[in-house]
């Protein structure tokens, strides 16, 4: 792995320092020569490149090819402004199904076996991502997109479809639809979900599976490098990490701070180099995902693994001087057997003071049980056992991330649900002051 990878980087610092005048500026101005960069521990002496490089070289720009040689482009998910453009020769697009085929396969899917892929299609690269990998592996596809849940449904249960692609949140919406209209899972044929885009935790993780009746795994990617299948979990080692296809994409980990490359394992921004694209190959790329990578011996393939992505550097909400990824309340949220995973943050300034509610609804079962199906906003001093579990999840919140935060109980449907793409779970009304 490590000669093919070197034989490719070293192509690879060739072709983009010919072809492209960013790359041939960067290089000269920090004094290197694509002969410098032999190896990929070589890799450090380049700067990072990151999405402001992108935007300014909009839209086409960064390419290393004439346009006329680009067969499809794609945008990642801007928040504001312009999106970030990237470019794919016919032969990027090869690599793109060749990596989702191998995401597909190690998430149990088999040819044959039908797919519906409720990314959306469009620019966002889930739908058509997903869609010619999955026909590269041989499957059938139903190309639905995102949302339009009735749809969904019906073709989940006529279709019988063996395979689900979406977002994590957009998966436990359609779970809970399917509850909601006593759908039994009987009806439906689903074995494997492949859910990503956004980040999810073990929580939802169960809640899917049991909800959906299959297996779930994370798929990993980002347009700028490629789109879904950049990193992917095998089926028969849930939980331990996702497979990151390190012979197309070459990953470090990096200080956010400091930028220094950190030894194996730990914590830090995920760094990538695209190996073998063409059309808009990115050299040391941050992509703000905050994860690890280490080699796991006992597991059945010998790629690099990646862990599940903490959060972003920059959407890392800073509270009262402390770090909180919304994850972390994720986690301290399957704790608890009465609060469901349909949370939302709610950060807001009081004079200097930061402020984090933590919106959550409870249980169905215990919203049966006190009998709160009416009661819009949960009145906590009539129910003890409310103002109970309230004051045990602040507590376990401040022990687990160290800030105190305000809890809001809310019966089922008062949080915000996918409506087939990303989910926002973090509402700061600081940025309104700043
Ligand atoms: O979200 C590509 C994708 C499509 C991945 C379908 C998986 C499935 P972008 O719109 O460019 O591309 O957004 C990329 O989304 O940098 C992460 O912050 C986040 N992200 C993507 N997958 C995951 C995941 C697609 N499995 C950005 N877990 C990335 C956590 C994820 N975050």
């Amino acid at each position: 792995m490590r000669k093919l990878q070197n034989e490719r980087l070293r192509n690879l610092v060739n072709y983009v320092y010919d072809r492209v005048p960013f790359y041939r500026q960067l290089f000269d101005a920090h004094g290197l020569k694509p002969s410098h960069i032999q190896r990929v521990e070589d890799l450090h002496l380049l700067p990072f490149t990151n999405k402001q490089d992108l935007r300014d070289n909009y839209p086409f720009g960064l390419l290393a090819v004439p346009r006329q040689e680009i067969s499809r482009v794609h945008c990642s998910s801007g928040t504001t402004g312009k999106p970030t453009v990237v470019g794919y020769t016919a032969g990027d697009i090869e690599i793109f199904s060749e990596v989702v085929a191998r995401s597909l396969a190690a998430g149990g899917c088999k040819p044959g076996m039908m797919l519906q892929n409720g990314y959306g299609y469009g620019l966002f690269t889930g739908g058509l991502g997903l869609h010619y990998g999955a026909e590269k592996l041989g499957m059938t596809v139903v190309p639905v997109s995102g949302g339009m849940t009735e749809r969904q449904l019906m073709l989940l249960q006529d279709f019988k479809p063996e395979v689900l692609c979406c977002t994590p949140s957009y998966a436990q919406a359609l779970a809970e639809e399917i509850k909601k209209r006593d759908i039994s899972l009987e009806s439906l044929n689903l074995k494997f979900a492949l859910l990503g885009a956004e980040p999810w935790t073990d929580s939802i993780r169960q809640h899917v599976q049991q909800g959906l009746g299959l297996q779930a795994t994370n798929i990993y990617g980002l347009s700028e490098i490629i789109g879904p299948g950049v990193s992917q979990e095998d089926v028969e080692e849930p939980g331990t990490g996702s497979y990151l296809w390190e012979d197309h994409f070459y990953p470090e980990i990096v200080d956010a701070t400091t930028g220094e490359v950190l030894p194996e394992g730990e914590l830090g921004v995920l760094v990538l180099t695209t190996l073998t694209k063409r059309g808009m190959p990115l050299l040391r790329y941050r992509t703000n995902d905050i994860t690890n990578i280490y080699y796991s011996h006992s597991g059945k393939r010998t790629h690099v693994k990646m862990g599940p992505i903490k959060g972003r550097a920059d959407g890392m909400l800073i509270i009262r001087g402390v770090n909180l990824f919304y994850t972390q309340v994720e986690e301290v949220l399957q704790m608890f057997e009465h609060l469901t995973t349909h949370y939302q943050l709610v950060v807001s300034r009081e004079g200097s003071m930061d402020e984090v509610e933590v919106h959550v609804e409870v249980s169905q079962s215990l919203v049966r049980e006190l009998g709160l199906e009416h009661i819009s906003i949960v009145e906590l001093c009539r129910f003890p056992v409310l103002s109970e579990l309230n004051a045990t999840f602040c507590k376990r919140l401040k022990e687990n991330t160290g800030l105190t935060m305000r809890v809001h109980l809310k019966v089922t449907g008062e949080i915000p649900r996918s409506e087939g793409g990303k989910l926002n779970r973090i509402v700061d009304k600081r940025q309104v002051y700043a």
